[in-house]
């Protein structure tokens, strides 16, 4: 594991706090579409949308995996993915969370984020 940015994390390809596009959005130096947002958390849609609803909901936080959050903070993300869920319309049609995780899961940016797809009928399996 390496420790290159102080947190926990199991992975070794970590960009580090002081680089991370989702903190520079959580310090207001990126500009993003944002959604919603908590104490801990913010919701913001995602620059190329795979569905009609695309938001990540990220813990304002840096940590790279889902397994780096403390179960708290990822009850927090879960939540609040549930309002974004609820404001977009899509909690009764249905909807997918998603966290992709580390080499295999297809994870590009790591600070964690979970996907909140929805507004058409999303298929299975992933590719
Ligand atoms: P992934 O699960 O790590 O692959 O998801 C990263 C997402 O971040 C992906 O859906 C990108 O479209 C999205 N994204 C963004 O919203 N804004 C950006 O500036 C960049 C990526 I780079």
């Amino acid at each position: 594991a390496t420790e290159s940015n102080g947190t926990n994390s199991r992975y070794q390809y970590d960009a580090g706090v002081t680089d991370c596009l989702f903190c520079r959005i959580v310090a207001g130096e990126i500009p993003a579409t944002v959604v919603t947002e908590t104490d801990t958390t913010l919701a913001f849609r995602d620059i190329d949308p795979k569905a009609p609803t695309h938001v990540l909901v990220i813990p304002k936080e840096h940590h790279q995996a889902v397994g780096d959050l403390d179960p708290a903070l990822a009850g927090q993300v879960l939540a609040t993915a549930h309002q974004v869920a609820k404001s977009e319309g899509i909690d009764s049609s249905g909807y997918r969370l998603v966290f992709n995780t580390g080499r295999d899961g297809g994870q590009t940016v790591f600070h964690v984020h979970c996907h909140v797809l929805g507004g058409r009928a999303l298929t299975w399996p992933p590719g």
